[in-house]
C-alpha cells in the first residue's frame, strides 16, 4: 500500500500543477499554465495592436471554457479598459458552479448596451480547487447579440451548473482588485455555497464518470486529498 499511496501522491501533485482552464471563446490573450494565477489576465497584458482581438456583441455572446478541474466557480466581468488595470470590472452573470470536468460555454454573456462600438477586455475568472484563475479576451464591443454559436461553444456531457456565492471571488466581483483582499487567491480552499436558483439541475450528473468526478461530491477543502481519494478509488477498482 505504501508504494501505491505515494504513487498516487505523486500524480496527485502533478496533476494539479498541470490541469488548470483554457479559455476557448473569445480568444484569450495568452495562456501560461504556471501563471494563470496572476491577476486579473493570467499574468498577460494586453495589447490592441498586437492581440487577436474579436468582435463581441454586446446583446449576448458566446464564453468559451474548458475547465481542467472536477468542479470550478466561474466570474465573468468586463471592462472599457484596455490595460485591464483600471480596477472598473463590471460583473456580467451571477457566479456560476461547473461540476464536471471540461468544456462549458455560456451562449449568451451580455455586456452594457452603451459598451457597443467601443473596445474592452472580457475577464473570465475560476475558483478552482487549486487556486483563483484568470484569463483575458481582447474584444471589439459591437451591437447586437451573436446570431451563431462558434464551433468551441459545446458543453461537455456531464457537466452541470448551478449559481453559487463564492467567499473568494466576492471581492473581484466588486470590481476594483484594488480595494480589500481581492488578489490574495485562496489556495486549496473553495468555498462555494450553492443557492436555490440555478441554470440547471446540479446534483443529477451521473454521466461522467471519470475519477475526477468524485470531487462534486466531495468538500473541496483538500484537492491533494480529493485527487487522491479518486487516484487511490481507481486503483482500488483495478485490484
Ligand atoms: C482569432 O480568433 C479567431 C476565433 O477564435 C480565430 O478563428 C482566428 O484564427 C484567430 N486569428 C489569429 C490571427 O490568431
Ligand atoms: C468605469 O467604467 C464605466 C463603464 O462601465 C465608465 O462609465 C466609468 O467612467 C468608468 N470609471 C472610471 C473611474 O474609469
Ligand atoms: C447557441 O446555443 C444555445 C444552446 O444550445 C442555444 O440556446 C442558442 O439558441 C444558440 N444561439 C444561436 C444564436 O444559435
Ligand atoms: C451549457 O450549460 C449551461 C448551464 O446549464 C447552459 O446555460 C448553457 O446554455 C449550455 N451551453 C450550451 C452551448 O448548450
Ligand atoms: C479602487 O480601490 C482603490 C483603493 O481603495 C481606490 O484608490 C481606487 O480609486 C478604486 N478604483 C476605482 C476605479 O474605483
Ligand atoms: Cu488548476
Amino acid at each position: 500500500m505504501a508504494p501505491l499511496a505515494s504513487a498516487a501522491l505523486l500524480l496527485a501533485a502533478s496533476a494539479v500543477v498541470n490541469a488548470h482552464f483554457t479559455l476557448d471563446y473569445p480568444p484569450t490573450i495568452g495562456f501560461d499554465d504556471d501563471k494563470e494565477g496572476t491577476a486579473p489576465c493570467g499574468s498577460f497584458t494586453p495589447d490592441f495592436s498586437k492581440d487577436n482581438v474579436t468582435d463581441f456583441h454586446v446583446g449576448g455572446d458566446n464564453v468559451a471554457i474548458n475547465l481542467l478541474h472536477p468542479q470550478g466557480t466561474w466570474l465573468y466581468r468586463a471592462t472599457l479598459d484596455q490595460t485591464a488595470s483600471g480596477n472598473n470590472w463590471t460583473q456580467l452573470r451571477p457566479e456560476t458552479m461547473q461540476t464536471g470536468l471540461g468544456k462549458f460555454c455560456q451562449p449568451a454573456i451580455a455586456v452594457p448596451e452603451s459598451w457597443a462600438g467601443q473596445k474592452g477586455i472580457i475577464n473570465v475568472i475560476v475558483d478552482a480547487p487549486d487556486g483563483v484563475l484568470y484569463q483575458c479576451a481582447a474584444v471589439n464591443f459591437v451591437a447586437g447579440a451573436a446570431t451563431e454559436n462558434q464551433s468551441t461553444c459545446t458543453n461537455s456531457s456531464g457537466v452541470t451548473a448551478s449559481f453559487v456565492t463564492d467567499a473568494n471571488l466576492a471581492p473581484l466581483a466588486a470590481g476594483n482588485d484594488s480595494a480589500g483582499d481581492a488578489t490574495s487567491s485562496g489556495t486549496g480552499t473553495a468555498s462555494s455555497t450553492p443557492t436555490s436558483t440555478g441554470t440547471g439541475s446540479s446534483s443529477s450528473s451521473t454521466k461522467n464518470a471519470a475519477p475526477g468526478r468524485v470531487g462534486g461530491s466531495l468538500p473541496l477543502g483538500n484537492v491533494a486529498g480529493v485527487v487522491l481519494a479518486a487516484m487511490l478509488g481507481s486503483a482500488y477498482m483495478m485490484l
